[in-house]
């Protein structure tokens, strides 16, 4: 899943799109009020379903510490920290090939988002989609790694697209009028869920990989967003705000017994599951809808069910977008405690938080949206 920080973003201006008119926000990092819209309503996207090997896990992420935004990759105590890309477009995005050895990303380089591939030390960067002038994003890799589903402008609105994992037979999986995002392949992958606003409001679907046998499982007035698969594949996380405000939910993969998880006046979101799927790990926004520098998001864990909630932080500062790793013991996230947005990661209980990116406290440079390589990624294994 992962889908990034920029991904996100868009998302978020899609809600605001219908929360204001379709009043755009602007693209970049520049608009505060978008990085709260995309928290609040985009952070379903935490990481991608991952197997149960860390020692050696890399953690790649985006910053625009170097000038523009571009993909690092470290391992997962900050060290050995490598810029992946470097050109003067937006890199974002990234998702992790199943084997850890290829991660697909969007890039801005050639003027509009294109979706690139490249192995994971940032060798042999390619571009899959070569449109000139839309937007393609959201790169998700199929669990066999056979393909890469992504999102798509190019036929009027946003859809989704499955390729083969070198770009070869396209194939546009949706197909009307309204948008169609949130790209979350089942563990087996035989399922995408996603998002749309088909039906008038964000509702989460399900469908087959090759776009066949469509079926809407929320219905209600209200925005449901998300279909985060429980690691068994049995289950999905997603966040809705049909009692008022966002919270966290969970349903069987069928739509059915949908639960709400959290039940409180803040914005709750960003859901990750634990790897043994036992808790979900999520951010919970404090503070005033219209006064975002009053806001505190802290991160919370709880049980699966929804029971025996912890705060795992505490503190003035923004700590969010949580993404847990693959042996289960560490959770990365971001956090503005030392000034700017930083990559830190912490054990699961909350104890030993450590900051694992440094940009100088230079307020616009900002390190964002950590997600965990899948597996040894071939570096890994030589030294090992
Ligand atoms: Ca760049
Ligand atoms: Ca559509
Ligand atoms: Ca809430
Ligand atoms: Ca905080």
């Amino acid at each position: 899943m992962d889908t990034t920080f920029e991904d996100k973003k868009e998302l978020a201006e899609l809600e605001n799109m219908q929360i204001k008119q379709r009043k755009m926000l602007t693209i970049g990092l520049r608009s505060v009020l978008a990085l709260v819209l995309t928290i609040i309503g985009l952070c379903v996207y935490g990481c991608k379903k991952e197997e149960p090997r860390d020692k050696h896990s890399k953690i790649v992420f985006r910053s625009n510490r170097d000038g523009n935004w571009e993909l690092y990759v470290m391992n997962s105590d900050g060290s050995e920290q490598k810029n992946l890309t470097n050109n003067p477009g937006n890199d974002g995005s990234p998702s992790w090939s199943p084997d850890g050895k290829k991660i697909a990303f969007r890039s801005e380089r050639d003027g509009n988002w294109d979706i690139y591939v490249m192995n994971a030390d940032g060798t042999e960067q390619k571009n899959l989609t070569n449109d000139l002038s839309h937007r393609n994003s959201s790169p998700s890799w199929s669990p066999d790694g056979k393909k890469i589903a992504f999102k798509s402008g190019r036929d009027g609105n946003m859809e989704i697209y499955v390729m083969n994992a070198d770009g070869s037979k396209l194939k546009r999986l949706t197909d009307n009028p309204a948008q169609d995002y949130s790209i979350f392949w089942s563990p087996n992958g035989k399922k995408i869920a996603f998002t749309s606003l088909r039906d008038g409001i964000n509702e989460i679907y399900v469908m087959n990989p090759d776009g066949s046998q469509q079926k809407r499982l929320t219905n209600n007035s209200a925005r449901d967003i998300g279909g985060l698969w429980s690691p068994d594949g049995k289950k999905m996380a997603f966040i809705s705000d049909r009692d008022g405000n966002f919270e966290i939910y969970i349903m069987n993969a069928d739509g059915s017994e949908q639960k709400g998880l959290t039940n409180n006046p803040d914005s709750d979101a960003g859901p990750s599951w634990s790897p043994d799927g036992k808790k979900i790990v999520f951010h919970s926004m404090h503070g005033p809808q219209k006064k975002v520098r009053d806001r505190n998001y802290e991160i919370y864990v709880m049980n699966a069910d929804g029971s025996q909630v912890q705060k795992l932080t505490d503190n003035p500062a923004w700590d969010f977008l949580p993404c847990w790793s693959p042996d289960g013991k560490k959770i990365a996230f971001t956090s503005d405690r030392d000034g700017n947005f930083e990559i830190y990661v912490m054990n699961a209980d909350g104890s030993e938080q450590e900051r694992l990116t440094n940009s100088n406290g230079i307020k616009i440079r900002r390190s964002s949206s950590p997600c965990w390589s899948p597996f040894l990624t071939s570096e890994s294994d030589e030294k090992e």
